[in-house]
């Protein structure tokens, strides 16, 4: 307003502040898979970060995680809004790995009396996209599961297989565990 109380400034433009995003972040745990690896992605992270005028893009400096990174990691959360504006923000991904271990025993004796009548994979319900075979010794598929239940009793199309030395496979492709079964009854 000028001494005459005119006003001049009452067509100035309006700045509208954008601010910078609000970030805010949660702290995980992830688990390694059983090739030794975890991804994450910034929504993992995110806990409703928001901004006035909305948000483009988030990401990560870290995403992926192997057994070198066990144990509490400190990963930031990066946050840029429709103009550019951006802002960060920290959490704690905790890194724990199971043990996915099997152990497979090489005879089974299906015959019905308790002991030994199932091949037992022991840790076998830890795993999960692996592909199990059983070969005879013609190279003949006689069992084949990708969710093995530690039922196989030495069944081929509901008939008894012939005593004697099977083989088996089992992988995810990357791990593989191979070796024999013998069948006694
Ligand atoms: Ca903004
Ligand atoms: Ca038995």
């Amino acid at each position: 307003m000028d001494n005459n109380g005119n006003n001049t400034e009452q067509n100035q433009s309006v700045t509208v502040i954008n601010e910078d995003p609000v970030v805010f972040t949660q702290d995980i745990t992830v688990t390694l898979d059983e090739n030794g690896i975890a991804s994450i992605i910034p929504e993992n992270i995110d806990n409703d970060s928001y901004d006035d005028c909305g948000i483009t893009n988030m990401s990560l400096d870290i995403s992926d995680f192997t057994v070198d990174d066990l144990g509490e990691n400190t990963v930031i959360l990066s946050v840029i809004d429709n103009s550019g504006k951006s802002a960060q923000e920290t959490a704690i991904v905790t890194v724990i790995q199971l043990d996915y271990s099997i152990e497979i025993p090489n005879f089974i004796s299906p015959n019905n009396d308790g002991k030994n009548d199932f091949w037992l994979i022991k840790g076998v319900e830890n795993l999960q996209g692996y592909t199990l075979n059983i070969f005879n010794k013609l190279g003949e598929v006689v069992y084949n599961t990708t969710d093995y239940n530690n039922t196989w009793d030495g069944m081929y199309n509901n008939k008894e297989l012939s005593n004697g030395t099977y083989y088996y496979n089992f992988t995810n492709g990357v791990i593989v565990h191979k070796g024999f079964i013998t069948v006694v009854r």
